[in-house]
């Protein structure tokens, strides 16, 4: 498609109680490497629509936790199958959209896929422990239940893997969701929706409203039939839905939000890899992933050489259209986050940072319609108050923070208001293992990048970062309950604790 070009190619639909529905009014997704072209065109969901689907998930939700838990498994085994089948067409709409480059788009697409399988292989789990009780002829049992309806609100930056980790242990548990994907990327979220219902989850099981997070994501957060809110996105939207939830009484959240995560840079460090995980976890994804480096903290005697390696190397980085061949990563996602970007790229020289690399907005013919923008490498000494090396950009936007001591290390790097993602480079077993010990994330790496990592396990932060409430793998623990099931197999009763039963015949 040329530059500039209009057109509606796709008309997005909800999907409630097992029905695609029009929309009263629709928003427009364009794509943010030509802004000019609209992708197509989407529902602008309303909170009456949400309601809907939340009474549909409601209506579902007793004959699907009723119905086998392998059976609920075994959907997923199909929906594995059409994923494999659709997985260019998945990666490309993801591409187009999301502005991610192809090749990233499809590893999204597999993680969603091994999330899938993992779900799918998780069904012939156990659903809980049986243990022991004081009184030999009583049975005790842990049995993990369905909390109820489950809504699903997710980011444009993982628009498919994201809603999986979500979507999977809920539905696999036996609720019954209510998918609301980011207005940034509705195109995927439905395709997603649309193998769902090929691959057999009944009417009802699953639905989806697309539209703005302040109109639909508010009213499910709101909704009193909502038990649970699953969302990953930034700080600021994630502590208001969690204040909107906190109004039920009976509502929970699980929200992974923002990050200021950061590579550590030992003495001993070899430099190559170091170079490359930095490089990797900073710009990668055009540093928007909520895993993204915004620091690299690197001890002082390495520090020539890894800044002018590492602004060598960004400098060569291609940022083009994601379908372009040899592209390291697509532009950002709309004007706010340009806007977002340049403003932390200028604050960081108000803030007397020494600026080692500026590529500024890459506006040549090729790019001038799209929201490119590239790496962004400033050394800061760290100093308290200083905003840049403290708050989340979102961005290519990399501090290189020098240090002289691990114990110095560890301290600049949990000073921020975020703990997601660590990774420390060194060749030293004690070294990694202080780190480990000492800093604050939900996710931790030695010689490797601070992102990417595999669906089996938990994802989530600590601090800003997060409410304790991990998803993929983990997620199962924020949508079910854990009941006790205690069964006497004695024909009187003893009581546990030694209390004696005084209504009983002596
Ligand atoms: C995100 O950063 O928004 O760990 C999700 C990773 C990916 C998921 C990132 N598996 O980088």
């Amino acid at each position: 498609m040329t530059q500039g070009t209009k057109t509606s190619q796709w008309i997005g639909r909800q999907f409630i109680n097992g029905d695609w529905r029009e929309a009263a009014a629709t928003l427009e997704n364009r794509n943010p490497a030509n802004f000019a072209e609209v992708l197509g065109l989407f529902p602008r969901g309303t909170a009456a629509d949400a309601a809907a689907a939340v009474a549909a998930a409601r209506k579902a939700f007793p004959a699907w936790r009723r119905t086998s838990r392998i059976k609920r498994g075994e959907l997923f085994d199909r929906l594995a199958a059409l994923i494999r089948r659709d997985v260019d067409k998945l990666a490309a709409t993801l591409a187009r959209e999301s502005g991610k480059i192809v090749d990233e788009a499809r590893a999204e697409v597999v993680e969603g896929l091994h999330m899938v399988q993992y779900v799918c292989g998780t069904a012939r789990q156990p659903i809980g422990d049986c243990v022991a009780s004081e009184i030999a002829g009583k049975d005790l049992y842990v049995r993990r239940k369905p909390r109820g309806v489950v809504a699903v609100i997710t980011p444009w930056n993982f628009p498919f893997a994201v809603p999986l980790w979500m979507l999977g242990p809920s539905l696999l548990e036996g609720n019954t969701v209510v998918f609301k994907p980011s207005d940034e990327t509705p195109e995927i979220g439905t395709q997603l929706v649309e193998l769902m219902i090929e691959a057999g989850f009944p009417a009802g099981t699953v639905n989806l409203v697309h539209g703005l997070g302040e109109e639909v994501g508010d009213a499910l957060a709101r909704h009193d039939d909502v038990d649970v809110v699953c969302f990953t996105g930034s700080y600021e939207v994630g502590s208001h839905i969690r204040k909107l939830a906190a109004a039920s009484d009976h509502k929970t959240c699980a929200c992974e939000m923002g990050s200021k995560s950061a590579v550590i840079v030992c003495e001993d460090a070899r430099l190559d890899l170091a170079v490359d995980a930095a490089l990797l976890s900073a710009f990668k994804t055009t540093g928007q992933r909520c895993v993204s480096a915004g620091r690299a903290i690197v001890h002082r005697s390495l520090l020539a050489k890894f800044e002018a390696e590492l602004c060598e190397r960004a400098k060569s980085l291609v940022f083009a259209d994601p379908f372009t061949k040899g592209a390291f990563a697509g532009p950002l996602i709309n004007q706010s986050s340009v806007d977002k970007v340049l403003r932390y790229n200028a604050l960081a020289r108000e803030e007397m940072a020494k600026v080692l690399l500026d590529s500024g907005r890459l506006d040549d013919d090729s790019r001038k319609h799209g929201y490119f923008v590239g790496p962004f490498i400033y050394r800061q000494e760290h100093a308290p108050g200083l905003r840049t090396i403290r708050e989340e950009v979102f961005g290519p936007h990399l501090a290189v923070i020098p240090f002289d001591d691990d114990e110095q290390a560890v301290r600049i790097y949990n000073d921020t208001r975020y703990g997601l993602s660590m990774a420390v480079v060194t060749e030293d077993y004690r070294r990694w293992r202080f780190y480990r010990d000492e800093c604050d994330y939900g996710m931790g790496y030695v010689n490797l990048p601070c992102i990417g990592a595999e669906v089996h396990l938990p994802f989530g932060g600590v601090k800003r970062s997060g409410n304790g409430q991990p998803s993929a793998a983990a997620l199962i623990d924020s949508v079910t309950h854990k009941t006790s099931f205690t069964v006497n197999h004695e024909l009187g009763i003893t009581m546990a604790q030694g209390m004696t039963a005084g209504a009983q015949k002596q």
